[in-house]
């Protein structure tokens, strides 16, 4: 794996301190609400886990650059189960995700229906997140189609692992995004963590990097950078995103993280070592003299705090009924050939 970053010292003095504070803060969110839902999963407050500790520090700075609202004037996203921190960054309350987690009737994302971080948030244009890998890229052909015909600043962003990119549904996008008919603007990114659930990506890639699929297209920029890093992480999506606003074209991204508690439940849920992207925050943070370590346990104390009382009242919320079952399952306005409720 070869990185591509374009060093730019100025970087940490160039945007406002306050900003790698808050970058900082929502990372640690992140980190708080994903070990909380860990826990939840071993103690049976919920029936699986899967997410994104690890890749805080590309995802929350990609969450913070989003151009949030609904309709093709704003952005579309396609993400997959690994996103906490992009919702996060885009201020999501981190109690729908532990509603989410624990399946309760008042989970706004799927009514207590879905895996956990699987949200759908239609007034910011998140599109249901599935649990089949890879189809994402697919979908995100169809929002990138309208905003290409709509013009304007709104744009497509899909995420995805690095084993996906091995499945068609990548390459389509790939293909679709640069017809010359019509290019689409979508900023088509891949998390690289180094694994398929347990499938090292060294013994399957013959690529060296995943983005050098972009050379493929003589006019698709491509580009690997360290997901570990908010700083070079931020640098990249701002270059990223102001490609695919002003060029209505694609960018292929590629982030390099950590994934710090394994795939999901099924495969154990428990902390390996890994380069932690929040530590590493940290240090950075106060060597370059952009926060005193006080300032940063504090925000370990007040997230924690955050996570562990949206915990509590979820855990006085019901559960769905069973009379539910047929509840936002259908249209209103459906043709009378449809199924009724009771009816199959
Ligand atoms: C279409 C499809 N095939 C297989 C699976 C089973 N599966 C779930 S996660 C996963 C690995 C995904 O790895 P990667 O794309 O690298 O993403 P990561 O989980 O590492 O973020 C697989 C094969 C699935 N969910 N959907």
């Amino acid at each position: 794996m070869q990185l591509q970053e374009r060093r730019e010292p100025s970087m940490a003095d160039s945007v406002d301190p306050q900003f790698w504070l808050l970058v900082h803060d929502i990372m640690v969110r992140t980190r708080c609400l994903e070990e909380r839902l860990i826990k939840m999963s071993k103690s049976g407050e919920g029936y699986f886990w899967i997410g994104g500790p690890g890749e805080e520090a590309f995802n929350v700075p990609l969450g913070l650059s989003i151009k949030k609202g609904a309709g093709l004037e704003n952005d579309y996203l396609h993400l997959h189960y690994r996103s906490s921190g992009i919702i996060l960054g885009m201020g999501a309350p981190v109690i729908d995700t532990i509603r989410q987690m624990r399946a309760v009737a008042t989970d706004p994302y799927s009514k207590g229906r879905n895996f956990v971080n699987h949200p759908s948030i239609p007034a910011w244009n998140v599109l249901p997140v599935y649990p089949t890998i890879e189809t994402q890229y697919a979908t995100a052909i169809g929002t990138g189609i309208a905003q290409a015909r709509a013009g304007g600043q709104g744009i497509t962003i899909v995420n995805g692992g690095d084993a996906g990119t091995a499945e068609g549904d990548f390459h389509s996008c790939l293909v679709w995004a640069n017809r010359p008919i019509l290019p689409l603007p979508i900023l088509i990114i891949v998390v690289n963590n180094g694994y398929g659930i347990s499938t090292p990506m060294r013994d399957q890639h013959g690529e060296r990097n995943i983005s050098d699929w972009a050379k493929t297209f003589p006019n698709m920029p491509g580009r690997t950078i360290d997901g570990n890093d908010p700083m070079a992480s931020y640098r990249a999506i701002q270059e990223a995103m102001t490609y695919v606003r002003k060029e209505r074209k694609p960018y292929l991204l590629e982030a390099v993280t950590s994934r710090l508690y394994g795939h999901s439940s099924s495969s154990g849920a428990n902390r390996v070592p890994e380069p932690d992207c929040i530590k590493a925050f940290e240090e950075k943070l106060t060597s370059l003299g952009l926060a005193k370590r006080e300032r940063l346990e504090m925000a370990w104390h007040t997230n924690q705090d955050e996570v562990d009382k949206a915990h509590q009242i979820v855990k006085q919320e019901p559960f769905p009924k069973a009379d539910d079952i047929w509840e936002h399952v259908f249209a209103e306005k459906i043709s009378p050939s449809y199924p009724r409720k009771g009816g199959s």
